[in-house]
């Protein structure tokens, strides 16, 4: 009997024990975990002792296991409300951005050029000098010299005729004419027969896939479906960031292999716009130097491939990098040749660029500016508001 029971007490000790071990077993763990082992005692911030935190707090989660439940349901809620939540806050802050980065406020270099002249010429009768200062205001701020020359002949014959004497009126004249010349029609055309395509074109790194991405963007929040032609087959790393900008605006994306024909990855976009009933193709080129007569001639291929049915070229927008000056005018003359252009869009005109060049680039080209880059984030590409632009160029 005696023998039975010291058996039977045996047997749910080695029981006892065994199930204590794991436990026993992490208490020892926990106990020698660094200075055992050698290594350096844990400063409080030192990862180690992090580990050692997160161990401890795995192991009271496990004991606790009632509430894994619960985190497994709040993260489930968290799951479900938040596209819903995020959406939100995104075109709020799209509508916010809009509103608040006004085109005005954001031209402060442009601005910064003009100022000095603008208080002087404010402060003088109109005499020969007012005139060079005038002359000088308008190269400084990238106008150009053939542009400032008209400018001014129209000027003067207006401030004769009007028999202007004094400075602010003299001003007044001046804006009224850079409106008035400024007064185009800058729409973006997105009705046409078939699919309309909007393709982007420049030289290297003036912000031609930022500027599809923005734009895609702005599209999509006004409820247009959107495809995205990674055109710039020349690096693989081109159409990575043109995906990135894709996804971000939720656009279907096209690409094809790096070196494959930009015309058939563009016309590929095309076919599939069609399929899913999209509004408009944006499409990216590779940037390529104006002099170069092969790169020029492969683009105006593209622009062929592109219009055929379904296809139809509605847009061809020059992307001009408003920082290079007069060399924009250069660049806008090769690419009008090539392939028809219909609009420029001027970008990092919220960097050290003067804007003059607007001008310059509407009265010598002809060109419509249709949208201004005004700083890389996706909501940082405006419609050019003239009125506005020369107010701001006045101002002081
Ligand atoms: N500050 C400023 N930076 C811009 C603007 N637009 C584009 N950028 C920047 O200019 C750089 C070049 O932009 P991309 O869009 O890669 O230019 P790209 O014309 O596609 O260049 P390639 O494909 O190499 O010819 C990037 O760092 C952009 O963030 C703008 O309006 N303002
Ligand atoms: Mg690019």
């Amino acid at each position: 009997m005696t023998t039975g029971i010291f058996i039977v007490s045996s047997v749910v000790l080695v029981f006892v024990f065994l199930a204590a071990l794991p436990r026993i077993n992490s208490w020892w763990l926990n106990r020698n975990l660094v200075p055992d082992q050698g290594l350096v005692e844990p400063s409080a911030e030192s990862p180690l002792s992090e580990e050692r935190e997160i161990v401890v707090s795995l192991e009271e989660l496990v004991d606790e296991e009632p509430e894994l439940g619960e985190i497994v349901v709040s993260l489930e809620e968290l799951v479900d409300q938040e596209p819903q939540a995020s959406d939100d806050v995104f075109e709020q802050q799209v509508e916010d951005s809009v509103n608040k980065k006004s085109f005005g406020s954001r031209l402060a270099k442009a601005k910064s050029a003009m100022s000095g002249y603008v208080t002087s010429i404010r402060n003088s009768e109109v005499n020969e000098s007012i005139w060079e200062q005038l002359e000088e205001a308008l190269i400084v701020a990238d106008v150009g010299v053939a542009a400032t020359s008209s400018v001014l002949d129209r000027l003067k014959k207006t401030a004769e005729d009007e028999q202007i004497t004094k400075g602010p009126e003299l001003l007044e004249a001046l804006k009224v004419q850079m409106k008035s010349d400024l007064d185009v029609d800058r729409t973006l055309e997105l009705n046409c027969e078939g699919i309309p395509v909007w393709l982007f074109v420049g030289v290297n790194g003036v912000g031609k896939t930022t500027t599809i991405g923005k734009l895609g963007q702005s599209l999509a929040v006004q409820g247009h479906s959107v495809v995205m032609a990674a055109g710039d087959t020349f690096r693989a790393a081109a159409a990575e960031q043109l995906e990135t900008w894709a996804d971000r605006c939720g656009a279907h994306f096209v690409r094809g292999q790096e070196g494959a024909d930009p015309s058939s990855v563009i016309f590929d976009a095309i076919i599939s716009a069609e399929k899913r009933d999209a509004d408009v193709v944006l499409a990216d080129t590779a940037g390529r130097l104006q002099n170069k007569v092969n790169l020029m001639e492969e683009l105006a291929k593209v622009r062929r491939v592109a219009d055929r049915n379904p296809g139809s070229v509605a847009e061809v927008f020059l992307v001009i990098d408003a920082t290079t000056g007069q060399n924009g005018l250069t660049q806008a003359r090769e690419f009008a040749r090539a392939v028809d252009v219909t609009g420029v869009v001027l970008t990092k005109l919220d960097g050290s660029a003067k804007g003059g060049i607007v001008f310059a680039i509407e009265k010598e080209m002809g060109l419509p500016v249709k949208l201004v880059g005004l700083g890389e984030g996706i909501d940082d590409l405006v419609p050019f508001e003239s009125e506005e632009f020369v107010e701001t160029l006045f101002s002081n």
